[in-house]
């Protein structure tokens, strides 16, 4: 099923210095003190309230409060994301595209026994993700790939399911759409939940510019999701606008001893509207 990795994987002067911010953030306790609370370790954002309750109590346990809250929040975003995956069978074959440190990965094993193939770009995470999966006891079942996801190398119409968790902001979508249609069988599921700016406001706002700015990526507007889903077959069956419901996410962060700084730009974007918080569900036709 899964053919040998392309030849070059990193193809652009762009794509090394993706690969580089990420080979080399590896100590970032904002994301590694979560992680260390269950051994699932994310890259991406929270969405819910939180529990008020963390901010009350000793002092010298709030920022751990806090931290166990974040972490809470991050993994109820991924469960809504494979809320939406559909009905998975165990053996079905689901592709992380940007699977990071591999949290989204491990849940989704979790949840439907698949069989699942996490690709990065960053050879570090892939390395720590793999280490994770022989620690989890699943690395029969889930494998991270050093792979570039514009080009997997997997074989045509061997998915039933694909979701990207805040990585398209790091691609060309009508590339990267292109390969997920190829990657699919009909009928196949994407999932996508992503950061995007807001059509209706124009030209990226100065928030938005400093989010590209911080992560070396390129958030696309509203607009280029829809048409590059509809140029690559892939029909929207839900589109479900999550700002409101990442706001308290921020907020609680901006309080937090691991804050990076970024909390700010987030707050401010997404509350004057030039950027928004969205899933996309579609299907493959
Ligand atoms: C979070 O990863 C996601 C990204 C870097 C992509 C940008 C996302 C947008 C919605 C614009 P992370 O968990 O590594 O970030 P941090 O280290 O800030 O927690
Ligand atoms: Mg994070």
């Amino acid at each position: 099923m899964t053919t040998s990795a392309p030849a070059s994987v990193l193809r652009t002067p762009y794509q090394e210095s993706v690969a580089a911010y990420w080979n080399t953030n590896q100590n970032d306790p904002v994301n590694l003190r979560l992680g260390e609370i269950d051994g699932l370790f994310h890259h991406h954002y929270g969405i819910g309230d939180y529990d008020p309750a963390v901010l009350q109590g000793p002092e010298e346990t709030r920022d751990a409060r806090i931290i166990e809250e974040l972490h809470r929040l991050e993994t109820a975003q991924a469960d809504l994301l494979l809320d939406h995956l559909g009905d998975r069978r165990r053996t079905d074959r689901l592709v992380d595209a940007g699977s990071g440190r591999g949290g989204t990965s491990f849940m989704a094993e979790r949840r439907f026994g698949c069989q699942v193939d996490g690709v990065s770009i960053s050879e570090y995470q892939v390395g720590f993700a793999n280490q994770q999966a022989v620690e989890r006891g699943v690395a029969e079942r889930v494998k991270f790939h050093f792979r570039n996801m514009l080009d997997t190398g997997f074989a045509t119409g061997s998915r039933q399911a694909i979701w990207t968790n805040e990585t398209t902001m790091y691609v060309d979508l009508f590339e990267l759409f292109d390969e997920f249609s190829r990657l699919l069988q009909h009928g196949g599921r994407y999932v996508c939940i992503t950061g995007c700016s807001n059509d209706v406001n124009g030209l990226r706002s100065k928030a938005v510019s400093r989010i590209d700015e911080h992560y070396t990526c390129n958030i696309h507007p509203r607009s280029e999701y829809f048409r590059a889903l509809a140029e690559n077959n892939l029909v929207p069956i839900e589109v479900v606008d999550l700002t409101a419901a990442t706001i308290p996410y921020w907020e609680l962060r901006a309080k937090c001893s691991v804050a990076t700084g970024i909390e700010d730009p987030f707050l401010t974007a997404y509350k004057e509207g030039s950027f928004h918080y969205l899933m996309i569900v579609a299907d493959r036709v």
